[in-house]
């Protein structure tokens, strides 16, 4: 162990951090209880140097980003979810759907942004049947064939399967043959069922969300996983939201990244709650890294954390800081008050100045490599 992790363990001063450093040295698993331990006595210098050594063990020093797009085809929803400041009512003055034209003209703008990704979610539309959301990547991937599809969370997955009666492993394959290319890590929120009584109480609940991704992991399909946190969790919830994850994917080994997603009150029915500090967004990114030892990636979100929060985290566990992601409106309507929009050059200053060396993948982490003109991308296989 380095000796500057005694330190810190010494200074944060519980005797068994010493021993969950020395395990994170050895590349020990950690278990439940070590990561309460490290969530009640892990000092924020301490959990970064930790984070920061399995980070770099993982990923080296590179930082990954993409240029995505995203798509929210309607704020229409069936649900009433407490944290959420998107959704709308069918009739409310804020509601909409996108037409198929907008979504043409969004794959085509996409296109010519040179986009290799479109990450596309929305609300559950009482009215719409499941092939209105099956055909939308129809008309994406008739635009664009080349974009990759990262498209609805397992909350809609389940949706899908309550309105047709299908099962899920039908769906998928269905929506795969028509440009489905991944799943996102939407919906899942806070595992325990006391927490997400509160909410969301109509969503999916931690079993569905567990079992539609398992399915699509057994398809192929690669997938992504959250944590919303910031809220009414605890922290045990928190780790034992983390130790689900784990168990999943060594069963399937289908996620590829995991992304902590901070509460953003406003706006919302929970309006009245602080937001969670810097402190906190960077001990949950370094205790979300050292628990989850099978996720080769965690992202630092900068729509939702900030983009300074974010360049402090690539120092804290994470490897990725998302895209460019135009058009995001979940955060915005919910207070995020990053620039919707962040060029190329910028977000590779950022991770150079985070001491980081900055490198474009695609969905799947593939490097991307841009041509002389920048809609020429190519990915190493
Ligand atoms: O599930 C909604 C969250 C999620 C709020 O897979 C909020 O690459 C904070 O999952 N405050 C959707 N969070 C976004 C998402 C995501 C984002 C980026 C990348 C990927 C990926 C996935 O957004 C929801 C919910 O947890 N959310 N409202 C809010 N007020
Ligand atoms: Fe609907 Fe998703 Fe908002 Fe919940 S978070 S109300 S499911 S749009």
């Amino acid at each position: 162990m380095p000796a500057g992790m005694v330190e810190t363990a010494g200074k944060a001063g519980h005797a068994g951090l010493g021993e969950i450093a020395r395990k994170v040295e050895r590349g020990d698993r950690l278990s439940r209880e070590d990561g309460l331990l490290l969530e009640r006595h892990g000092d924020i210098n301490f959990l970064g140097e930790l984070a920061n050594l399995v980070r770099e063990r993982k990923n080296g020093n590179v930082g990954w980003y993409n240029v995505n797009v995203h798509l929210n085809p309607t704020n229409v929803c069936a649900y009433r979810c407490t944290f959420c400041a998107f959704r709308a009512d069918l009739k409310d003055a804020k509601a909409y759907r996108m037409a198929d034209d907008d979504i043409i003209t969004r794959a085509r703008e996409a296109k010519g942004r040179g986009c290799t990704e479109m990450h596309i979610v929305g609300g559950l539309h009482n009215k719409m049947p499941y092939e209105w959301y099956r055909d939308i990547l129809t008309l994406v991937r008739g635009e664009y064939p080349r974009i990759h599809l990262k498209a609805y969370t397992a909350v809609e997955w389940d949706w899908f399967e309550r309105i047709t009666g299908k099962p899920v492993a039908e769906l998928l394959g269905e929506f795969r043959d028509a440009g489905l290319g991944s799943l996102p890590g939407g919906g899942a929120e806070i595992f325990d069922p006391v927490v997400r009584g509160k909410i969301c109480e109509h969503k999916a609940d931690a079993s569905t969300w567990l079992r539609v991704h398992e399915e699509a992991h057994r398809l192929g399909l690669r997938s992504n996983a959250t944590m919303l946190y910031g809220h009414h969790e605890e922290a045990e919830h928190r780790i034992d939201h983390l130790l689900a994850l784990r168990d999943l994917q060594d069963r399937t080994g289908g996620f590829q990244t995991f992304i902590p997603l901070a509460f953003h009150p406003d706006n919302t029915r929970m309006a009245h709650m602080p937001k969670p500090s810097g402190l906190m967004d960077l001990r949950v990114m370094a205790i979300s890294r050292l628990m989850l030892d099978n996720f080769q990636h965690v992202k630092a979100y900068w729509i939702m954390l900030g983009i300074k929060t974010a360049q402090v985290a690539l120092s804290y566990g994470a490897d990725d800081i998302d895209g460019t992601v135009v058009h995001e409106k979940i955060y915005h309507e919910a207070g995020s008050d990053t620039p919707q929009e962040l060029q190329i050059q910028e977000i590779r200053h950022l991770i150079t100045e985070a001491g980081r060396e900055p490198r474009e993948r695609d969905t799947l982490y593939r490097e991307v490599s841009r041509g002389a003109r920048f809609t020429d991308w190519s990915v190493a296989e």
